[in-house]
């Protein structure tokens, strides 16, 4: 709304001028690429030396890197409504165990306000959710609000066969990766031809459990070793909270084989994130070839990153660094900040990618979301949008619940499960000087100094916002009192409602 009212305000030749010096030749086209359970340290240009990933560290050097993105919810369903909506998870009160995404949220959401503006819209691979005109489960896959469709139900599957939107790509990608390579290019082509702007959504099912390599790149990583990280081993997880300990992601430390056969987890994870890497690969290659490269802004991000053993985790979920900070590149060819490989370390969250995608097509950005357009990072690397971010997790065992808040040098933690045996935990982090969060500052008496008053008080500013916006279904109003830290156990755990 502000956005459309100071345009109102600004006379009609000299809007025409700032458009043109600000978006180039008009309305950019956008591709956004997502993928799924990707750490950053799946990334050369996240200064992993080791892996292979030639299309996406030059698309990093072409744009800008953002060194210090988080995601609100480290899980896939609830993060990708984040992205779309712009909201933090209690407000648009979709995930796992909780129900689908609201259609009045759905109305809000990035690709349906683009559609609405004239953009023709695309989407493949896993959307990650459902959308419902009720409150409940289950909800219908919103498949009539695109112009091209090439997404699925559920987890969808690795082999583009079974895709029923994808299966005219099998036969040429028997493997879904390299599909949506094959479809975002097709939708460029097409798209070129219609003169209207586009905006390309792919969610790469990679590389997501279970372990699904395309044969293609069998031979990419075949007996390499890999440096496991300095956090890596349940030794360097006795520090965490028990909370932690109680969810699957400490059991498939052992289960995923990372204390095992790590060479060869790894081998496939980042066998996995190469294909994508291809199709990466590929949908620039299109945008060159079909003449739309240089009116293309491109961001490429994760639903989530991936434990891979650290502190002796597997998965996600958990509020630490490699499950909740995640790869962010955009690309913006018309920029005069492009190919001076700018890094920027600003806090970045997912529910800011939704307000950058309408910023940049000039769509107004509607009132009440959580996120923040990050293109002020990219004019100014140096240039700060945020000064803090929750990370949520109500998803799997209410032991392992927590809400933490993020800054871009601290990590505040909150788990309040306080049952049989346990005692309300907090472990605070400086992440600047110790990324690997091998030093909780709480455990000794200093660390209980004014940072701690300091985090404090963001956490109890989030914990206001989710009092007063949180969706009133879904059971997400009653949790806000989970997370009061100053409420007796006896009352936080009946705000679970008798889950355990
Ligand atoms: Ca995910």
């Amino acid at each position: 709304m502000k956005c459309a009212l100071l345009l109102l305000r600004v006379p009609p030749l000299l809007l025409v001028l700032l458009m043109a010096s600000t978006h180039g030749e008009g309305r950019p086209n956008l591709v956004f690429l997502l993928t799924d359970d990707q750490s950053t340290s799946s990334m050369g240009c996240y200064g992993n030396p080791e892996v292979k990933t030639p299309h996406l560290d030059a698309l990093a050097r072409a744009g800008v890197v953002f060194d210090c993105h988080y995601v609100s919810t480290a899980i896939c369903m609830a993060s990708r409504a984040n992205i779309m909506t712009g909201k933090f998870e209690f407000r648009h009160g979709c995930n796992f165990e909780h129900g689908a995404l609201h259609s009045s949220h759905w109305a809000q959401s990035y690709p349906v306000l683009l559609k609405e503006a004239g953009y023709r819209t695309a989407i493949a691979g896993k959307i990650g959710f459902e959308v419902t005109t009720r409150t409940g489960k289950k909800g219908v896959l919103p498949a009539g609000d695109f112009d091209r469709w090439g997404a699925g139900p559920g987890q969808t599957s690795y082999l583009t066969a079974r895709n029923k939107s994808m299966v005219e790509y099998a036969k040429k990608f028997p493997h879904s990766s390299r599909s949506y390579g094959a479809f975002g290019a097709d939708f460029i082509k097409e798209s070129a031809k219609s003169g209207q702007p586009f905006c390309l959504s792919i969610s790469f099912k990679a590389p997501h459990k279970p372990a699904t390599p395309d044969p293609e790149d069998n031979k990419i990583y075949a007996g390499m070793s890999f440096t496991k990280p300095r956090n890596f081993g349940r030794e360097y997880g006795l520090h965490c909270a028990p909370q932690s300990r109680y969810g699957r992601q400490y059991e498939r430390f052992h289960s995923w084989n990372y204390s095992d056969k790590y060479d060869e987890v790894m081998a496939a994870y980042y066998q996995q994130v190469y294909a994508v890497d291809v199709a990466v690969g590929m949908i620039r290659a299109a945008l060159r070839s079909h003449g739309v490269e240089k009116n293309t802004v491109v961001i490429f991000t994760s639903d989530n990153g991936f434990m891979c053993g650290a502190h002796g985790y597997g998965s996600k979920v958990l509020p630490y660094e490699e499950s909740s900070r995640v790869p962010l590149i955009m690309y913006d060819p018309r920029h005069r900040n492009s190919g001076k490989e700018l890094r920027c370390d600003a806090l970045t969250g997912n529910v800011d990618l939704m307000p950058t995608l309408l910023e940049l097509a000039a769509v107004a950005v509607p009132e009440g979301i959580d996120g923040k357009s990050i293109l002020p990072l990219y004019e100014d690397a140096g240039a700060r949008i945020r000064e803090s971010l929750p990370l949520v997790n109500v998803w799997g065992p209410s032991e392992v619940f927590s809400l933490s808040v993020v800054t871009e040098r601290h990590k505040y933690i909150y788990w309040p499960w306080a049952g049989e045996g346990f005692k309300a935990a907090e472990e605070l982090y400086d992440t600047e000087e110790d990324p690997f969060e091998l030093k909780n500052l709480l455990a000794s008496p200093e660390g209980e100094g004014p940072l701690l008053v300091q985090m404090r008080v963001q956490y109890d500013a989030y914990l206001n916002l989710w009092r007063r916006e949180a969706v009133d279904y879904h059971n997400y109003k009653p949790l806000a009192r989970f997370f009061d830290r100053d409420l007796p156990w006896p009352s936080k755990k009946e705000a679970l409602g008798g889950r355990k």
